[in-house]
């Protein structure tokens, strides 16, 4: 897949891309990050990319000009390099909450051009123009979108094939079956008082997975409910983790 991110600070990208398991996968362009300094689009003495807002107010807006040529470069070198157009996707706190489900289906497109707004944001008439989706990591705010676009890249890029060990290793991940991951353990055994629990050393595999997503399912309901009654609606919790959840309810009612 490619990857084209419109940004003011390109240079907080590069090392992110050198380390972890996901190095090789970019390395070898197998996820093909290009990344675009707006300010090269902007013109004048001062290469200009914001301005005071109308209407008054603090902070400075980004200029639909430079983001119009900026986005024309982009949509070219798309083209000639073969790569489908792709969507222009923009990070704000005003947009849909990214989900695994989203990155998954991002995961498996030929890419899109990401848009990292600074200051107060950009033009509106520019997202009205071009922007085909927006997406926010949550409800607080942060100085930029170049974290949320390499939060994207990150997670999309881990999902690519051969990028992770073990091969099945992202189905065993929180919210691949929309539940938070089960606890996880190694060496040493025992660490004073604190024991790995005894049905990991069982060797018995139908055990430690029946232990697992009980583990799952107790932590989601403690912490997420909301995600086991998306669980249930969605069909995806059996008779087995209904009765262990009907017990854990019991259970708190002590
Ligand atoms: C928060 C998020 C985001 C920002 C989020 C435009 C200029 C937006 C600064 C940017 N803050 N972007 N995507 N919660 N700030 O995802």
């Amino acid at each position: 897949m490619r990857i084209d991110v419109i940004t003011l600070f390109p240079e907080l990208f590069g090392p992110f891309l050198t380390v972890g398991v996901t190095r090789r996968a970019f390395e070898s362009r197998q996820v093909d990050v290009q990344l675009w300094q707006l300010r090269d689009h902007a013109d004048g003495t001062y290469r200009r990319v914001d301005d005071r807002p109308f209407g008054g107010g603090p902070g400075m807006v980004m200029l639909v000009e430079p983001l119009e040529r900026a986005l024309a470069a982009v949509r070219a070198s798309r083209v000639e390099s073969g790569a489908p157009a792709g969507p222009l996707i923009y990070f704000s706190p005003a947009g849909a909450p990214l989900t695994q489900e989203r990155v998954r289906s991002f995961a498996q497109s030929p890419g899109a051009v990401l848009l990292c707004g600074r200051y107060e944001g950009v033009d509106q008439r520019f997202l009205d123009r071009h922007v085909d989706e927006e997406i926010s990591l949550g409800d607080f705010v942060l100085s930029g979108g170049e974290l949320p676009a390499l939060t994207l890249i990150d997670a999309a890029t881990r999902l690519q094939p051969g990028v992770l060990n073990d091969h099945a290793s992202h189905e065993q991940d929180s919210f691949s079956d929309g539940l938070l991951d089960c606890p996880h353990y190694s060496r040493p055994e025992a660490l004073g008082d604190d024991a790995v629990p005894q049905v990991l050393l069982s060797g018995h595999h139908a055990h430690i997975a029946r232990w697992r997503r009980e583990q799952q399912l107790a932590l989601t309901s403690l912490r997420r409910p909301e995600l086991i009654a998306a669980a249930r609606a969605a069909g995806r919790l059996n008779a087995r983790d209904e009765a262990f959840l009907l017990g854990l309810a019991s259970e708190s009612k002590l």
